[in-house]
This record gives C-alpha cells, structure tokens and sequence, in this order.
C-alpha cells in the first residue's frame, strides 16, 4: 500500500445534512457518541494499510482542523499524514466551491500528482462501513484495470438512488448510468442475479451492481481524465466517458454499508450503533475505529436505568434517569429524571466548569432535571433547562431551516449546537 493515497470526498454544500453542517463542514459531524463521520474512511485506509490520506473538504471548521490534528499524528519515520485540503484555500482553484466531486479532486491534482505514487483511492466522507482497500487495489492489479468501481448488489428499490453498472461477459463495466429512475434505463444496465452467484454472492432479488462512490485510478490516468477537462462529477460524467476508452472493472462488496448523507439515515445509522445487535461493529479484531484520544473520567451513573444505548466517557447521569435507544455523546450531564428514548444527544465539547463565562445564562450545559427527549437529535454544547419536552407530538416532516434553536429535518427535531432552552420549553 506504500504507493497509494486516499482522497476522501468530505462533502458538496452539505444541505441533506443541514443543520448538522450548517456551522461544520460535513466530515467534522459526530458519530456514535464519540466519533466524528471522517474517523470511518480514515480508519479504514489506516487498517489496510494506506497512511497518506487527504480529506477534500468545503470549508475549513474549527472541529474537524482540531480533530485531526489531535486524531491522527504519525512519526516522523512512517511518512504517512491526514491532509486537510479545504475548497476555500485552493488559491489557483477560480471559484471558492468545488462543483462536484470530480472538480474537488481537479482542483487538488497537484497534491497527489507524484511519481511515487501509482492507486489513488477516491473515497466518500459520509458512510459507515468496513472494507479492506488493500483488497480492492489487489482486485485492480489482478484485473489490469484502468480503474476499479466497488459496488454492491442492491434491488431496482434501491438502485435509483445510486450509479448502476452494467458488466460484459468478462466482468468489465460496459454500462455506467448514474441514479437510474425509469424501469427502461434499469433495464438496460440489469446484471442477472446467476451471474452474481457465480461470484459468491446470494443475490437475494438483488438484480443491480451500485457504486459504492469507492473508486481506484491509476494515478497517472486519473490526472490525464481530468486535467484540462470541465468534468464536474465521476457519476455523471467521467464513468459515463471513462467506460468507452478505458478497462473499467468492478470490485464487488456484500457487507453492512450505509451512506449516511441524509439526516433520516443518519439518525438510523446512528441508533442501529446502539441497538442489540448493531449492523456495524464498532469492535473487530485489532481493526479499531480511530478518533481523539481524550483524557476523559469513566461516566458516572446514579441510580438510572439504560436500555440498548451507548453511552460515551466523561457523562454524569443523574438519579431516577430513564435512557432508551439512546446514543449518549461525550461529557453529557443529564440531571435527575430525565427521559431520553429514541435520540442522539451529541454531548459537549466541554464542562462547565472549565468555560464558567462563555454564556450568559444560569442554564448549566447538559439535560435539566425532569426534560423528556424522544426522538431527536441534540447537536453539540446545548444546555436545557428542567421539564423541558423535544418530542414531535405533531409529527412534522420539516420546518424552515432558518430558526436559530430548533428545526425539523425528516421528520426528527434537531436542537441546534449551543441552543439554550429555558425551563418549561416546549417543542
Ligand atoms: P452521491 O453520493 O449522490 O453518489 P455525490 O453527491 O457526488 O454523489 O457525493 C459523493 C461524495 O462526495 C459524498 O461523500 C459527498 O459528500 C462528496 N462530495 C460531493 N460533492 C462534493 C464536493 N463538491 N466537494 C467535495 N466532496 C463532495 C455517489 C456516486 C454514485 C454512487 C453513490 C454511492 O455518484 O454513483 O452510487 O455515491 O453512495
Ligand atoms: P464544531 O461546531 O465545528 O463541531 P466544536 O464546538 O466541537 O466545533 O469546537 C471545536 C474545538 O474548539 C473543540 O476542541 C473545542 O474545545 C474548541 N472550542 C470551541 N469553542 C471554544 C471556546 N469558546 N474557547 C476555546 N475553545 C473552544
């Protein structure tokens, strides 16, 4: 792996994330109480072994420039590193925002450009998973591929919302359309599910091959595609051409793998994490899911009672509290009392008591005593005040996503980061 980097997409505008990544860019979002979304492709590339990594982002937020400086620090001998290359600070790049996934990897060609190296690894920001790259690069060498597209078989359900390939009698990708949405176009790029058996795999009605959005080039070829092109997206544009020139290959997948760019499956992703049997195993072998290491005290729990939840170090949860379904992030203090079911309460940045003047409010961070929470999404450093209810009693699909406390995404309320929510207050 010492002759690949990794480029991970780390998000367009953000707006399916919003509010999420209205004041973070996408990558930094946290995930199961204590990670960040970018700690997946990351730790992935580092457990198979490729420790070059650049993350293609938006724009630069305190958070995620903070999280991987602390995350990911290599010696000096490993020559490996974490990148951050944000649109803003591309000074020969014209405009501020990359315009699509193959524009962000244009504008930074520069960085990776080298005769060191031979496989770039184009990966998303956004979904949960766990695949060994090193496997996908040895499918590439095996094939003599020019490019390979990891994909995973899914139902003509679910093929809409994905690139679709369609392969010839040798496994090469002949056909490329991008989210197909009529039965004519999925027709046209329909693999038979034998042939999928042949490869191992129990198609279970599954007659579509998706793109996972993971993608190895040879370097040399990815800046040839690019350079000098006005291509903006890989889906849209360089498969569609790159098919008819060049030996495009799959690498097939049939594991847990979740693309988690939407607030709906965020919040499912998220509370899949804490459920009894979770799809996605935080655990596995010595193939740790990395992150920050913080120096944080053990959660300390009064007489309270917690169902199928997770819930992370440095808490403070208080007699009588009732959690339920629940992801419990970082430094969380909730007081007596309280209920919380169905949500994700991403915890604090900090305590208290180490930021005494940062507001001017009496409302302590954290859950005040007797607050019922179900069903929502609670952003980082919120502080709400006793007998406080965030449940969508009316359900409302969304609201506008202008108000500065409380919005509805997807049906889910989503307490903004910071808000302060006075006593009594009501959804
Ligand atoms: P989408 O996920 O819909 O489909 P896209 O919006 O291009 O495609 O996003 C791919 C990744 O790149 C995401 O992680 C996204 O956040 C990031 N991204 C998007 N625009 C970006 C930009 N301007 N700058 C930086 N990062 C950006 C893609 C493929 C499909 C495939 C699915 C699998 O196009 O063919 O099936 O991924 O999820
Ligand atoms: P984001 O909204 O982008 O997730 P965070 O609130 O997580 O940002 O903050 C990122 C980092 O900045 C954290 O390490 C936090 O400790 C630090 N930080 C945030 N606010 C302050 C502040 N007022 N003073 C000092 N450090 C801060």
């Amino acid at each position: 792996m010492k002759n690949a980097v990794a480029l991970i997409l780390g998000g367009g505008r953000g707006t399916r994330l919003a509010p999420l990544t209205s004041i973070r860019s996408k990558p930094a979002v946290p995930l199961g109480g204590m990670y960040r979304l970018i700690d997946i492709p990351i730790s992935n590339c580092l457990n198979s072994g490729i420790n070059r990594v650049f993350v293609l982002t938006q724009f630069m937020s305190v958070s995620l420039h903070n999280h991987i400086n602390n995350a990911y620090q290599f010696d000096n001998f490993s020559g490996g590193f974490v990148e951050l290359l944000a649109a803003q600070e591309t000074p020969s790049a014209g405009s501020d925002w990359y315009q699509g996934t193959a524009d962000a990897v244009r504008k930074n060609l520069i960085y990776f450009n080298q005769s060191d190296i031979e496989y770039v690894v184009i990966l998303s920001g956004d979904q949960l998973y766990r695949m060994d790259y090193s496997k996908l690069i040895e499918t590439h060498i095996a094939k003599g591929a020019d490019v390979t597209i990891a994909c995973l078989p899914v139902t003509r359900e679910d093929a809409k919302g994905f690139g679709i390939m369609q392969l010839d009698d040798h496994g090469r990708v002949s056909g490329f359309v991008e989210k197909p949405q009529t039965d004519e176009a999925m027709d046209a790029v329909r693999t038979d599910p034998d042939w999928i058996r042949t490869q191992g795999i129990d198609p279970e009605g599954r007659d579509c091959l998706a793109s996972m959005g993971i993608y190895v080039f040879g370097r040399e070829l990815l800046n040839k595609l690019l350079e000098g092109s006005t291509y903006t997206d890989f889906g849209k544009e360089v498969f569609p051409e790159t098919i008819k020139n060049f030996k495009v290959y799959t690498h097939l997948f049939d594991d847990y793998w979740e693309d988690i760019g939407t607030i709906r499956s965020f919040y499912e992703a998220n509370l899949n994490l804490a459920s009894e049997k979770p799809s996605f195993q935080m655990v596995q072998g010595n193939r740790p899911i990395y992150t920050h290491a913080r120096f944080l005290p053990p959660t300390k729990m009064g007489d309270a009672s917690v169902k199928s939840s997770l819930i992370s170090v440095g808490c403070e949860i208080g007699d009588g509290v009732e959690i339920e379904n629940s992801v419990i992030g970082l430094r969380t203090k909730i007081a007596p009392g309280v209920k919380i079911k169905n949500s994700i309460i991403m915890g604090a940045a900090y305590y208290n008591s180490e930021r005494p003047a940062e507001v001017d409010t009496e409302i302590p961070l954290g859950i005040g005593e007797g607050t019922v929470i179900d069903g929502a999404i609670i952003d980082l450093d919120c502080r709400i005040g006793k007998n406080v209810r965030i449940i969508n009693g009316k359900n409302r699909m969304e609201t506008s996503l202008d108000h500065p406390t409380c919005v509805i995404r997807d049906g889910i309320p989503i307490l903004i980061k910071k808000s302060i929510l006075p006593d009594d207050w009501t959804l």
